[in-house]
């Protein structure tokens, strides 16, 4: 069993669970406003540059799970398709066509956000949003996409799943009580990125 269910991450697939997904074949498109257009195979991006970020995935329904995530830069993705200097936003798709999400073209290319294939030195089963996922700690969870399929160059926020449904397109991580993961207790957490949490009980 792996790590993220063992410590029992919650599991969220709004549009249904994709049952089994295989990283052999599995392909991510780099689209919309770059200079060329790329399919980058799950073997593609494991040969670029690994980065492990040590930091939170925290879910606006209040649970937080902190790890190793592993993974690559967008920077690194978008080297070869040539980002438009017209784009602003990066869009992800995933599997199914169903749940996509924006995120600004900025916090696409912070230090911490990866397009994830590892937990813990684990790689993601589909649960988790193996093969390949967006892992976007600077945010609540749902720009987190899971299972991706597509990134896409946008010069707007295209409102995704959730943004449809009403959650803010900013997903500013608020203050407040959360549910940790790793611990099994409630704590309280700072605004903005949750790089730990305060040390206060709530
Ligand atoms: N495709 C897809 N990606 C998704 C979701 C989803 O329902 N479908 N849920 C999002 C939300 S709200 C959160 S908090 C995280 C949860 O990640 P986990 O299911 O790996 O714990 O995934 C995000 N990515
Ligand atoms: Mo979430």
């Amino acid at each position: 069993m792996g790590k993220l269910k063992s410590m029992h991450t919650p599991i969220f697939w709004a549009e249904g669970h994709p049952g089994t997904l295989m990283a052999e074949g599995w392909t991510v498109e780099i689209d919309g406003l770059v200079a060329h257009p790329k399919v980058l195979t799950y073997a593609d991006l494991r040969v670029l540059p690994k980065t492990i970020a040590d930091a939170r995935l925290t879910s606006v329904t209040r649970w937080s799970v902190r790890g190793e995530w592993g993974g690559v830069h967008l920077s690194a993705v978008f080297a070869e398709a040539g980002v438009l200097p017209e784009a602003t936003h990066v869009e992800f798709t995933s599997y199914r066509k169903i749940y996509m999400t924006t995120i600004p073209l900025e916090i696409a290319l912070r230090e911490r956000t990866l397009l994830a294939y590892e937990f813990d030195g684990e790689p993601l089963d589909a649960d988790y949003g193996g093969p390949v996922r967006a892992f976007v700690p600077y945010l609540w969870g749902y720009k987190s996409a899971k299972s991706i399929i597509r990134v896409t160059l946008l010069d707007r926020a295209r409102p995704g799943f959730w943004e449809l449904r009403g959650y803010p397109d900013e997903a500013t991580i608020e203050a407040g009580r959360v549910h940790d993961v790793n611990t099994h207790r409630w704590r309280r957490i700072p605004g903005g990125e949750v790089i730990e949490f305060l040390d206060r009980e709530a």
